[in-house]
């Protein structure tokens, strides 16, 4: 993603949040499967942000279309135990209507929810954050809402978590159908 077009800070948890947005701009950064990334942005309960992708959009191709990297981990490497961080998922054509993916899980697994699946892609270990069966992260595919394409990209914190292990920290939004390859 290149920008964030609005930001909506909630309480709670500000980590990154004096750095924003350039913690989440490129690449993620992750930490692997057992503990969180530092290189995010905190959205705090209840926060939101809107990203974008200049001159470019998401299409709906095969397969999952762009990514949400949270830093979400494993508790003690227990894949029974993600530490989940949700946020809802919503997309845009032009930043008025809006398609949410439905996050409403309070246990894992969080299906559609983003911030449950550790990130393992980071610059420095070559792990391709656009191929999604090696980067960790959380993909989306358009056609599970049964939209064809979108611009932007609003993640909203699940309000109703809150306190340690419940406030969405955001680290990068990845497109892997784009519009203009
Ligand atoms: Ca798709
Ligand atoms: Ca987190």
């Amino acid at each position: 993603m290149t920008a964030a077009v609005a930001t909506a800070f909630g309480p709670g948890q500000s980590v990154g949040q004096d750095r924003h947005p350039e913690p989440i701009l490129g690449p993620p950064r992750g930490a692997g499967c057992c503990e969180g990334s530092l290189d995010v942005v905190s959205l705090g309960n209840g926060g939101m942000v809107t990203v974008e992708f200049a001159g470019n959009g998401i299409v709906d191709g095969p397969g999952p279309d762009f990514v949400v990297f949270e830093n979400a981990f494993f508790v003690g490497g227990d894949e029974a135990l993600p530490f989940a961080e949700l946020a809802t998922v919503e997309v845009s054509e032009d930043g008025v209507d809006w398609h949410a993916f439905p996050c409403v899980a309070s246990s894992p697994p969080y299906g559609t929810c983003a911030g449950w699946r550790p990130v393992f892609s980071h610059p420095d270990n070559g792990i391709d954050p656009l191929d999604p069966s090696v980067s960790g992260g959380d993909p989306f595919d358009l056609a599970d809402i049964g939209v064809e394409s979108a611009r932007y990209v609003r993640i909203t914190d699940r309000a109703d978590q809150q306190g340690q292990g419940g406030v969405f920290d955001l680290d990068a939004v990845a497109i892997i159908s784009p519009a203009c390859p």
